[in-house]
């Protein structure tokens, strides 16, 4: 079976995970994850993973490679309650697109509470810590 190509997006801010608010985010680095990922998903995937804290940064790679990928997981960071433009990207593309967030963004501030990108992707996961990227991995290994 040939392995399915999946690339992790992860947005503005989300480079200093591990190093600040770890009652919010945890205590491990995303690329401390990545290492775990890489482990438990790499029989069945191609991992590639990009971090960008600029909104037409992350649209260029949306458009880069969402015709090619089996799936892309994507934590747009704060532009999740903003970015129409990075939601509108993710539809414009063929492959697939799971949402994470590290935290649980319905129980916080009520300007968290609006995800533009709820409606463009085939799920959501939040709340579930760092497994929450496992989780998504998996959502599309499903699809
Ligand atoms: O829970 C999530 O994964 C978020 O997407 C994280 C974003 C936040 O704006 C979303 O509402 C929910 C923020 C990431 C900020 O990450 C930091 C990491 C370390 C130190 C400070 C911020």
């Amino acid at each position: 079976m040939s392995k399915k190509k999946i690339i992790i997006l992860n947005g503005p801010n989300l480079n200093l995970l591990g190093r600040r608010q770890p009652e919010i985010y945890g205590s491990k680095t995303f690329e401390d994850h990545l290492a775990i990922l890489k482990t438990k998903f790499g029989d069945q995937t191609d991992l590639l993973y990009f971090q960008s804290n600029h909104e037409g940064s992350l649209i260029d790679l949306i458009h880069e490679y969402g015709f090619h990928v089996d799936g892309f997981v994507i934590n747009a960071g704060a532009y999740t309650h903003t970015s129409i433009a990075i939601a509108d990207a993710i539809r414009s593309v063929t492959s697939p697109a799971v949402e994470v967030h590290i935290s649980n963004i319905y129980e916080r501030e009520s300007f968290r509470h609006v995800s533009y990108m709820k409606d463009a992707c085939i799920g959501s996961i939040v709340g579930k810590g760092m497994e929450g990227y496992d989780l998504a991995i998996e959502m599309i290994l499903d699809h």
